[in-house]
């Protein structure tokens, strides 16, 4: 028979697809058929099985998008995790992160985790800065198992990436949403030598597929353009026709609405920064490429 499902996990030789009907397990091919496609973690794929323990793949549908570096496909959502402390936010990570899943059509969220550390009122600033630049914010401690239960509800029918530095509660949070118990503490050493190599599983959750992305942070905004950047800056994106010139990089030009809007509050300073200093590095970058010439 031909049942529907999910390629959870692929390892030794195998892959595990998530039906109805239970995990089968299939063999892996090698390269799909004839249009060259390597089925991944993420893929929905129809699945020929006998007795419901084993089959093979038999289709896989077109992919939503790809992630290289873990290979997962059809993510929905990257859920980023920081700390309010203990490691102190990293702005300027967060938007590269973000910037990196908008380019490949994902959903950018953000989950302030540590909440119990917070004396400053820093979760609320930091909760304020990304909800004006247009993202939904979750605020959690999974040391005291609050605001878990809102993060789920967004987790419903949707595969959700977790990524952020090491140490900001990615594992904590993913035990309690899945009673799955994952290593958790002071793995910073051992995940450092072994990101590029570890294994990616879906985990499933009522309706969805949660996984952590060990490595995700270290991605670059390299295949970007520096003139494209501001499409993946929501509040920069929102404004972009208002600005007098066309083609406006938002940085020296006169007239410029998202200047305009920084100057008065309604960009906050940290996200400017951030896309100044992407759009800078990759003018730079597409400088070099193309031998020194002024090409944006
Ligand atoms: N105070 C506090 N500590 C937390 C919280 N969440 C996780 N931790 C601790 O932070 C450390 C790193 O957590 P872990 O889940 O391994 O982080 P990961 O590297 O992102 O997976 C562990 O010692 C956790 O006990 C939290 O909400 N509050
Ligand atoms: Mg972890
Ligand atoms: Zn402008």
């Amino acid at each position: 028979m031909l049942l529907k499902g999910t390629i959870i996990k692929g390892i030794g030789g195998f892959y595990y697809v998530d039906t109805n009907e239970g995990i089968i397990e299939c063999r892996a091919r090698g390269k799909f058929r004839k249009n060259e496609i390597l089925p991944t973690v993420g893929d929905s794929v129809t699945v020929e099985t006998t007795d419901l323990k084993q089959g093979s793949v038999k289709e896989i549908e077109k992919r939503k998008n790809l992630l290289v570096r873990p290979a997962v496909s059809n993510i929905d959502t990257l859920m980023i995790v920081a700390a309010v402390a203990n490691p102190q936010p990293d702005t300027s990570l967060i938007d590269k992160m973000l910037v990196i899943a908008a380019k490949r059509g994902i959903k950018g969220a953000l989950c302030i985790n540590k909440s119990d550390l917070d004396s400053a009122g820093d979760t609320d600033k930091l909760k304020e800065c990304y909800e004006n630049a247009g993202y939904k914010v979750f605020i959690t401690s999974a040391e005291k198992g609050e605001g878990i239960s809102e993060l789920k509800a967004e987790l419903r029918n949707k595969t959700t990436a977790f990524a952020g530095l090491s140490g900001v509660g990615k594992s904590s949070i993913l035990t309690i949403i899945t009673g799955r118990e994952l290593e958790t503490g002071d793995t910073s050493r051992i995940e450092r030598g072994k990101h590029t190599t570890r294994h990616v599983e879906l985990i499933k959750i009522e309706d969805g597929y949660v996984f952590d992305t060990p490595g995700f942070s270290q991605l670059e905004v390299e295949d970007i353009k520096a003139g494209e950047l501001k499409d993946y800056f929501p509040e920069i994106e929102k404004r972009d026709s208002l600005c007098r010139f066309r083609g406006c990089s938002h940085i020296s030009e006169p007239d410029c609405a998202v200047k305009e809007a920084l100057k008065n509050g309604e960009i906050s300073q940290s996200r400017y920064d951030s896309y100044v200093k992407m759009y800078e590095k990759l003018k730079m970058i597409k400088d070099w490429e193309r031998g020194g010439s002024n090409g944006k």
